[in-house]
């Protein structure tokens, strides 16, 4: 079925003969009961270990994704941080993306570092510095695409190519895309990854993550450490994850046509020298990113002129667009990445990435796009 029908309806059949509901209930209890001590009656034993609203939820997040299996976690890191501890062991290496989420540079290192992982970054633009660096140990090529802030685009196929013939996994943090735009997994990557407090959740209101598979051993390892680390969404959460997934395609259409409008704008504006957005014509990667993604998305970054004193003077006079980190919910946001989402990253690092104090992301929201377009104009003026 297309991505509209199973959004609405995967997962969450109606409950007949039984209730007849056609929401699957926020399913509180901690534990269920059984009759007998050595099995679970129903299936199902403590909440950490499955929950039906959970369940529910995985089984929706795979069908978009189109993978045979997903898991949800209480955030997008700890998504990664049960996907990562399952994968790797002292010694082993990563080869990753050079701009990549700042939370998953302080994963990479400061915590798996410390475990005696390393990692070597590379510039995915270019999947010869992929092949350069894998090596014996690497088990895993992590990429971002687009990434995050800076709107690079990976080759997925071409990459998990690379991968799979050094005996590496490939992980694409699809956030930024969400199910609806890309797939990884068809273009050859082994495992998506998602924040889903962003696009999936789409309203800023739940925190959380998911990992989407199809190899089911590794998803039984996964399912292992989702218990046994036990960063688990509550059944609250998960219901606000399903019910925001029901709209996730009308949502990111309008994302998109927004956010052109808005980028086109940028562009045009004496005020900002370079506009990241792969529907601008001026996008070195815009033909790639038309063979991978459905539409480009609702993220953008731009160069604005002036420095940190004319950032901050924009940022405070926008009414819409509210100052904050995150993205993916329906109302415009806007940051400052040196200062907000990458501020963990080494200041050197930062400026050799290209994300100085100059650089201000835009998660463009569903409002109306005139509206969106005024309220820029009357902050640049
Ligand atoms: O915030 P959390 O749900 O734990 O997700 C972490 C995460 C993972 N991957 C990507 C690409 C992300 O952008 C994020 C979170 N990002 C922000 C909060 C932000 O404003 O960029």
């Amino acid at each position: 079925m297309g991505f509209g029908t199973r959004a609405v309806h995967s997962g969450e059949e109606p409950d007949l003969p039984a209730s007849g509901d056609v929401v699957v209930p926020i399913h509180l209890s901690a534990t269920f009961a059984r009759r007998l001590a050595d099995k679970p009656t129903s299936g199902l034993e403590y909440s950490r270990t499955g929950n039906p609203t959970r369940t529910a939820l995985e089984r929706r997040l795979a069908s978009l994704e189109g993978a045979k299996h997903a898991l949800a976690f209480s955030s997008g890191m700890a998504a990664e941080t049960t996907l990562l501890l399952s994968v790797l062991k002292s010694g082993d290496h990563i080869v990753a993306e050079n701009d990549l989420y700042g939370g998953t540079v302080r994963l990479f290192e400061r915590t798996l570092k410390k475990f005696g992982v390393t990692v070597s970054y590379v510039d995915t633009r270019k999947p010869s510095e992929v092949r350069r660096a894998v090596r014996s140990k690497t088990k895993v090529v992590w990429l971002e695409s687009p990434t995050n802030p800076l709107m690079h685009i990976a080759d997925i196929r071409k990459i998990s190519s690379i991968a799979r013939q050094a005996g590496a996994i490939t992980v694409v943090d699809n956030t930024f895309s969400s199910p609806f735009l890309q797939s990884p997994l068809a273009l050859g990557a082994t495992v998506a990854v998602h924040s889903t407090t962003k696009y999936i959740g789409g309203h800023s209101d739940v925190v959380g993550g998911a990992v989407m598979l199809s190899d089911s051993e590794l998803h039984g390892t996964l399912k292992f450490n989702q218990n046994a680390l036990g960063a688990v969404p509550s059944p609250f959460d998960c219901f606000l994850v399903l019910r925001g997934s029901k709209t996730l395609h009308l949502r990111m259409e309008r994302h998109s046509e927004n956010a052109q409008r808005v980028a086109e704008f940028l562009e045009s504006h004496p005020r900002f020298s370079a506009v990241h957005y792969p529907g601008l014509r001026s996008h070195p990667q815009r033909a790639l990113a038309k063979s991978q993604m459905r539409l480009p998305g609702g993220m953008i970054s731009a160069e604005m002129k002036g420095g940190s004193q004319a950032v901050r003077r924009f940022l405070s006079r926008l009414r819409l667009f509210s100052l904050a980190e995150s993205l993916g919910g329906v109302e415009s946001l806007v940051e400052q990445p040196a200062t907000m989402t990458h501020e963990s990253l080494p200041r050197q690092r930062r400026l050799a990435l290209g994300i100085g104090e100059g650089l201000v992301r835009f998660s463009v929201g569903i409002e109306d796009g005139d509206d969106l377009i005024a309220d820029l104009k009357s902050a640049l003026s």
